[in-house]
């Protein structure tokens, strides 16, 4: 916790380190109240730097002894400046040796060493090292690593560590010991420790070169009937990347270890690789159909990462997405792979297209915008963000739009040959992409120097005498903090033009004849602010399909007629765009709703939805020629925050009512194909994760959704009936969900019976929470309360998120109250869970992002709310960043 004045660091500052670290031998005794640590590393004068000084860093930890070349250091030869520890006069070469102690069991930020339920965990991302030990913590100092561990062998059974285990064996007082080498350097970020009592699943695979490695999947004692599935998707992972890109495991054992208390996701360390447990723990009976891809998913993006990320890594931190765009982009192509069909592929993508509007697009517009390679930070936490991470993988995915998938793997063969173990730049791989394909890229590179997302608008004209069919396309982009004026991108736009039947025609796009192979999508090439493609040869005026399989993360505008719309919704080849047409026809009427609702003074009065968007509807939902997991995304309205993207004033209370509105009328209007939907989708049998399964339960669990936005004694009946026969987690959440939503009178006694039943699984009473936090029945003073009952706490992330970031961020309604009372709730814990955990609560703050986009009222209020944080005395720098960019003008 800092009252300093945080520092802003520029990506520009660069310098090389002034040492080289080669070796670094640690030593652990650990104690939850006093742990010592023992640092030996042999470092060298980085002959690329003019520095001449060593520099350490350090954070909450305690200097027992510094030695240089055997001489014990006194005052007079170092100096501490903050977390900088700078020794002047060093030799060329020298063998430090440093002695620290911290306290694992106080420390609540889940950064450096700490303990979780009794056992010790580390998390070094991004500068968590240097609350171990004293070390260059910064990721191009790479150096090889040994670990000597020393604990109590009674409580912590269990000793691992990055790379193989060399030696382990019984030491004095019931202390045992366990020594790790790992024999690929690495930069200090990819250190890890575990001390735990612990199990595992484990098992020999079989590499593709044929050697051998052991996987392991640890856990607590009790969860080894929930690690079936990550194994599975870490086999599946390391096939995966042989297959698709030629690359191997490269160490004898790989680890997964499971822990409660963590902060994301999961982490990557070489060897070792540390996961919040909600992405490793699953079984039908405790996890959704959600929950199991989502751990594929990580499970697949930890694994890819030692290639992107552990075998080549960021020079420095502004890289970030060099390592994390790429590995999303690779964990999204491994899971639509994993599913194998084209609607299968064109699903994932969908949801990826979700998650961009949803959170991306307006993390771009909001306070934090920032490029997907920043220019600055305060705090490097805060920039593992949507844009580092998923609109960082869009950038990737552009360059295999743009060279096809062999010259986009030609690019990724070079990148590996010329930076194997290096730490690179964003340019490098950029670089590797062009040269191997003889590209030239220079433009593409603002993709990533400028934030923002751009607005493509097209225009089109059909020349009946000429046959042509010219497009017009205008990029520009708005202005985001520190960037007033933006330069064109270079943008991929895959476009098929839709004849009268429905049919794709050919097309020659200025001279060029596409779709000889019978593919009938082009990819333009948008390089110019304003630029016209002529199409030859249009024999008939055609509907077009513009940018498709969203080939950029770019708003495109066009003025579509509803009728073209319903032609692409029903006909058209690119699923994406298919979806996508439902979504505009959708949200015109959403966008239209919410200003009726709001004129009306937010009351649902002599509301109408017109048949053409609700026959549309119609069409989609009955047509068994699609698979249902295509149905179902195509018949998801867009979410109340990417309807407020679209707002300059947002009321979120209108916006909610109107969508309400909706679904309830489309809930009773097509009640009878609804009904008939969830009977035809039913799964019985064992349950199976696979796709065809779980894209049958969400259209089955979508149907009785609808059905009880408006609901009857019927539906409710579906409801109950569901979750009283529910045989797996994914149909009786999603029971649950309809009775709390639909205010059911039983509901109250539905959540206590699954309380009752499952309170034994933390991640089951996590959703249990969330579920109620997003309740639009659920005001302050509800979660107030459920913030006293047993099993609420701060300290959790997951708990704290459960609640009270799905509170916030997740229900407009309640969070929004017009009397201000959900601000003064976020100021509250933003607060208290920054004194535990700054990085959780950061996360939190950002829920007050666009609190200039509101209606007047509730601004003053969120303006307050805000002031509130910025005017602590204590406050970390992570919460700090947030909200005075927030405040900022
Ligand atoms: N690399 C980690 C994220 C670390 C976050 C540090 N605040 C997980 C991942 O992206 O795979
Ligand atoms: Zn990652």
């Amino acid at each position: 916790m800092r009252t300093d004045t945080p520092q802003t660091i520029y990506r520009k500052d660069y310098t090389a380190p002034s040492y080289l670290v080669d070796t670094v031998e640690l030593g652990f005794d650990l104690d939850p109240a006093r742990t010592v640590v023992a640092n030996r590393m042999t470092v060298r004068r980085n002959p690329a730097s003019a520095q001449r000084e060593i520099e350490l860093y350090g954070e909450d930890i305690e200097l027992v002894t510094l030695r240089l070349n055997g001489r014990t250091l006194g005052e007079g030869d170092y100096v501490i400046e903050g977390t900088l520890l700078r020794i002047p006069n060093a030799p060329e070469e020298a063998t430090l040796e440093i002695e620290t102690i911290c306290v694992p069991e106080s420390n609540t930020t889940l950064s450096g060493l700490y303990t979780s339920n009794g056992s010790f965990y580390t998390q070094c991302e991004a500068e968590g090292f240097r609350r171990i030990t004293y070390f260059p913590d910064r990721p191009d100092v790479m150096a090889r690593f040994t670990v000597m561990l020393r604990a109590d062998k009674d409580k912590y059974p269990v000793l691992l560590s990055n790379g193989n285990l060399i030696e382990e064996g019984d030491l004095d007082n019931g202390r045992h010991y366990a020594l790790w080498e790992d024999p690929f350097k690495k930069p200090s970020y990819l250190f890890a420790l575990v001390a735990a009592r612990l199990v595992c699943q484990e098992e020999n695979f079989e590499l593709a070169d044929g050697r051998t490695a052991l996987l392991q999947v640890w856990v607590e004692e009790g969860n080894l009937d929930k690690t079936d599935y990550a194994m599975q998707s870490l086999k599946h992972s390391i096939r995966w990347d042989e297959e698709r890109w030629n690359l191997e495991l490269d160490l004898d054992r790989f680890m997964i270890v499971a822990v409660g208390d963590f902060n994301m996701g999961a982490m990557e360390n070489k060897g070792l690789n540390i996961f919040n447990t909600k992405f490793v723990l699953a079984n039908p009976r405790v996890a959704t159909d959600v929950d199991f891809q989502g751990i594929e998913a990580v499970v697949g993006h930890e694994y890819f990462h030692n290639w992107t990320g552990n075998r080549v890594t960021c020079r420095d931190w502004f890289q970030l997405s060099l390592k994390e765009g790429l590995t999303v982009f690779r964990d999204q192509e491994f899971s639509a792979d994993m599913i194998g069909t084209n609607t299968g592929r064109a699903v994932t993508r969908i949801d990826q297209v979700r998650t961009l509007r949803q959170a991306q697009f307006p993390e771009d517009a909001g306070p934090m915008a920032h490029p997907v390679r920043p220019d600055s930070f305060v705090e490097i936490n805060n920039f593992y963000t949507v844009t580092v991470y998923e609109k960082g993988a869009e950038v990737v995915r552009m360059y295999q739009t743009l060279l096809g998938r062999d010259g986009f793997r030609k690019g990724m063969d070079l990148y590996f040959q010329r930076h194997d173990e290096q730490a690179v730049t964003c340019d490098d791989f950029r670089l590797a992409m062009a040269d191997a394909n003889g590209r030239d890229l220079t433009q593409f590179e603002r993709w990533y120097s400028q934030a923002g997302t751009p607005v493509v608008q097209a225009e089109t004209r059909w020349d009946e005498q000429a046959q042509t069919y010219t497009l017009r396309l205008v990029q520009s982009c708005p202005p985001t903090p520190g960037q007033a004026e933006k330069l064109p991108f270079h943008i991929p736009v895959a476009i098929g033009l839709l004849g009268r039947d429905g049919r794709d025609l050919p097309l020659t796009v200025d001279g060029k004849v596409h779709g000889k192979d019978g593919a009938t999508t082009a990819v333009l090439e948008l390089t110019e602010a304003d630029q016209t493609f002529v199409f030859t040869g249009v024999t008939e005026q055609p509907t077009p399909s513009i940018l498709r399989d969203f080939s950029a993360p770019v708003i495109l505008k066009h003025g579509y007629s509803d009728a073209e719309l319903v032609h692409l919704f029903s006909h058209d080849s690119d699923p994406v765009n298919r979806w996508e047409a439902g979504q505009r026809l959708a949200m015109s009427r959403l966008l239209k709703l919410a200003g009726q609702v709001a004129a009306a003074g937010n009351v649902v009065d002599r509301l109408d939805l017109d048949d053409t968007f609700v026959d549309a509807m119609r069409k989609i939902l009955v047509d068994d020629t699609l698979d249902p997991s295509f149905r179902e995304q195509a018949l998801l309205l867009p979410t109340e925050s990417m309807i407020a993207d679209q707002l300059d004033v947002v009321d979120p209370l209108a916006i909610h009512l109107a969508r309400q509105f909706v679904r309830a009328d489309i809930g009773a209007r097509l009640r009878t194909e609804l009904l008939a939907q969830y009977d035809a989708n039913q799964t019985p049998g064992e349950y199976s994760p696979d796709a065809e399964s779980i894209g049958k339960r969400a259209l089955k669990n979508l149907a009785l959704a609808y059905l009880n936005a408006a609901p009857d004694e019927a539906s409710l009946a579906l409801a109950q009936k569901q979750f009283d026969g529910a045989t797996n987690m994914t149909d009786r959440v999603a029971a649950l969900s309809a009775l709390v939503h639909a205010r059911a009178p039983a509901a109250a006694d539905a959540l206590q019976r699954f309380y009752d039943e499952f309170q034994g699984e933390a991640l089951v009473v996590d959703k249990w929470f969330a579920m109620q936090a997003a309740a639009p029945t659920t005001d302050v003073a509800r979660v107030r309360e459920l913030m006293t009952h047993k099993a609420f706490t701060l300290r959790n992330p997951n708990r704290a998120r459960s609640l009270v970031s799905t509170f916030c961020a997740g229900n407009a309604v309640g969070f929004h109250a017009p009397d201000g009372s959900g601000y003064g709730f976020w100021a509250e814990q933003v607060i208290a869970l920054d004194a535990l955990n700054p990085q959780v609560a950061s996360r939190l703050a950002r829920a007050m992002d666009r609190w200039r986009r509101y209606t007047p009222d509730l601004q003053a209020h969120m303006k307050r709310a805000l002031q509130q944080v910025a005017g602590q005395a204590k406050l970390s720098n992570d919460v700090r960043e947030v909200v005075s960019k927030a405040l900022a003008n």
